[in-house]
This record gives structure tokens, sequence and C-alpha cells, in this order.
């Protein structure tokens, strides 16, 4: 996963833990929580909270969050040209036993799932949030396409490209109270895919 500069690791080792992680919506960092405690000792979480904004019209993208096995990201677009330069990530492992929740809160937020590795709960929050569980991809995520080490994920080849797992562990969608979309390429059962969400 390489190092950075800017990295801070949490790790409140045995018994039940809950990690929280206000993002900032711009710079960049790593955040590395990975509890050393036994699998078996206590339940720990991991909460993500996005930006609380009120956007100023249907255009304005609130905060985008990728999320895979070994990372949750979000993508900032420091530099104001539409393009994502930054990335605020935070790393996180199968010792997140209990749940793996990220809240967009306020703004149109998108949500990109590409795979994880404990139970998720997305919540939107107010504002008309995306969320896709699966994305396509032209060839296999692996070094030759310039995926750093560690950062290698599954995916399965398809007519159309290279779709990654989507999910491997359950996951929760909450859209809140404004129309929502989800849109499911997973393999891994979508009951609502393609279908808007409420
Ligand atoms: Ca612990
Ligand atoms: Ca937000
Ligand atoms: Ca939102």
């Amino acid at each position: 996963m390489g190092s950075h500069p800017y990295t801070l690791k949490l790790d409140a080792q045995g018994g039940s833990d809950t990690y929280v992680v206000n993002v900032s919506g711009t710079g960049e960092y790593i955040v590395n929580v990975f509890d050393t405690g036994a699998q078996d000792d206590g339940v720990d979480s991991l909460i993500v909270h996005g930006l609380d904004t009120v956007p100023a019209s249907d255009d304005e993208l609130g905060d985008t969050f990728l999320v895979r096995h070994n990372f949750v990201a979000l993508l900032n677009d420091d530099v104001g040209d539409s393009a994502f330069d930054v990335v605020e990530r935070i790393n996180y492992d199968e010792n997140i036993n209990a749940r793996l929740r990220i809240e967009g809160h306020g703004g149109h937020d998108n949500f990109f799932i590409d795979d994880n590795a404990s139970i998720t709960t997305l919540d939107g929050g107010f504002g008309n949030d995306f969320f896709q569980v699966g994305q396509m991809f032209g060839s296999p995520r692996d070094a030759a396409a310039s995926v750093a080490p560690g950062d290698e994920f599954d995916t399965i080849e398809t007519t159309r490209g290279f779709l990654s797992n989507g999910i491997t562990l359950p996951m929760v969608v909450y859209g809140g109270r404004r129309p929502r979309r989800l849109l499911c390429l997973s393999q891994q059962g979508c009951p609502q895919a393609g279908r808007r969400i409420r």
C-alpha cells in the first residue's frame, strides 16, 4: 500500500472498540485502522463520516467514496478541474469484525463499492445520493494495470469487461428521504439491482 508522509495508525488492541474518522473533503492522508485484538475479543467498528453540506444546486457534487476490500477512500478534487487528484484513505481489514459504516450526510454523495472486508452499512443522508455496487474495468486490477502492490483486487471477466466483486460480506444501503439511485452490477446478490431505492 506504500507509505505516505501523513499517516496515522490506530490500534485500540483487545476488547470492543469504535474507530471514527471524519473526513475533511480536501487534501490527502492515510489512516491505518488495524485492530490487533484477537478476532474473538470484542466487537470492533469503523465509522467514516462524510461532509454535511447543503448543495447550492442539483449539480453540486458532494462526497465521493470508494470502498474496497482493504480501504475506504474519499476522492478529492483540490485543483478544481473536475478530476480527482488527492485521496483521503482509511485502510481497514477483517478485524473490523462488527461493522464498517459510512455516512454521507448532507450533499449529493456518490458511493462506489468494489468489495468489502466487513459487514457494511452505507447511509447517504440528505441529498440525491448515488450508490454503485461493482464497477467494470478494461483489464484485471493487478500490477499490469498499474495497481499498487497490496491493492490488487478480484474481478470477473464478462463480455463487457472485468467486473469487481461489489461485495463479499453483507451490505445495507440507506438512501434517505429524497430519490436516490442504486446501480448494482455485482453478481454477488443484489435484490434491488438497477432499481431506485428510497
Ligand atoms: Ca479491539
Ligand atoms: Ca456529504
Ligand atoms: Ca447525502
